[in-house]
């Protein structure tokens, strides 16, 4: 793997306990990047000083550098760390058409997984009435997202006896997904839904196997450790 750790540390914009901040600290630490955090509290997303980082006033963003680069939305941030510092593919693949198979499990993890998932909990826990059939329509399709991905691990084998989105060994695009799926359980629960609005264990078997061995990653163990609130600073 190529020697990452002379490089000037890259700042990140975040705070904890979300997943989409959390995507991009798992991916710095599969790659051993150096990496400085600026937490921000939810009344300061949407000012100017941070809207001038991110006119979309939401986490993460970051700022490299060593490139002279300042970037937000997770995809874009990541796919920019891969092609940058994932010069030897530890977790990810340059070949054909593999590269391109990782492109659309990152679409879906975008567009697909997180707004769906986000939807759930925020229908579920959040939002100033209780409308069911929102909360029954954004559970349905985070079901519906874990049987696309169960089905489609369900098909693949590896020689490590894990299957992976794309090609046999884990990449960008698994770790991409960990957060959302770590979360669901969590937003389910508090939520005190039935056992059969989420019950991966059972109802998604391959899927819940992909997630038991993303969540066993020290890149994982780390970005959670620093969910705590003696670490917010990074
Ligand atoms: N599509 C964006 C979503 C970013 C996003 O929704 N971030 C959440 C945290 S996970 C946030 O900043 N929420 C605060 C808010 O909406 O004000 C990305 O992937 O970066």
């Amino acid at each position: 793997m190529a020697d990452n750790s002379n490089l000037k540390p890259i700042q990140l914009w975040w705070r904890p306990m979300v997943p989409n901040p959390a995507k991009i600290i798992i991916i710095l630490e599969e790659l051993s990047l150096p990496y400085t955090g600026t937490y921000l509290e939810l009344e300061e997303l949407k000012q100017p000083k941070y809207e001038s980082i991110n006119p979309n006033g939401r986490l993460p963003s970051i700022h490299d550098p060593n490139t002279d680069i300042t970037l937000w939305e997770s995809g874009a941030i990541i796919n920019y760390l891969i092609a940058t510092y994932d010069k030897t593919n530890k977790i990810s693949y340059d070949t054909f058409p593999e590269k391109h198979h990782l492109d659309q499990w990152s679409y879906f993890q975008t567009s697909g997984q997180g707004p769906y998932f986000g939807q759930a909990a925020w229908f579920l826990l959040y939002h100033s009435e209780q409308v069911e059939s929102a909360k029954e329509r954004y559970l349905g399709e985070t079901r519906r997202v874990a049987g696309v991905l169960d089905k489609w691990l369900g098909s693949k084998t590896s020689g490590d006896g894990n299957a992976w989105l794309v090609g046999d060994k884990i990449t960008y695009v698994d770790l991409m997904f960990v957060n959302w799926n770590a979360a669901v359980g969590m937003f389910v629960q508090m939520a005190q839904r039935p056992k059969e609005d989420w019950d991966p264990e059972t109802q998604f078997p391959h899927f819940w196997k992909w997630q038991s061995a993303m969540v066993t990653r020290p890149s994982f163990l780390k970005a959670v450790s620093l969910q705590k609130a003696e670490d917010v600073h990074l």
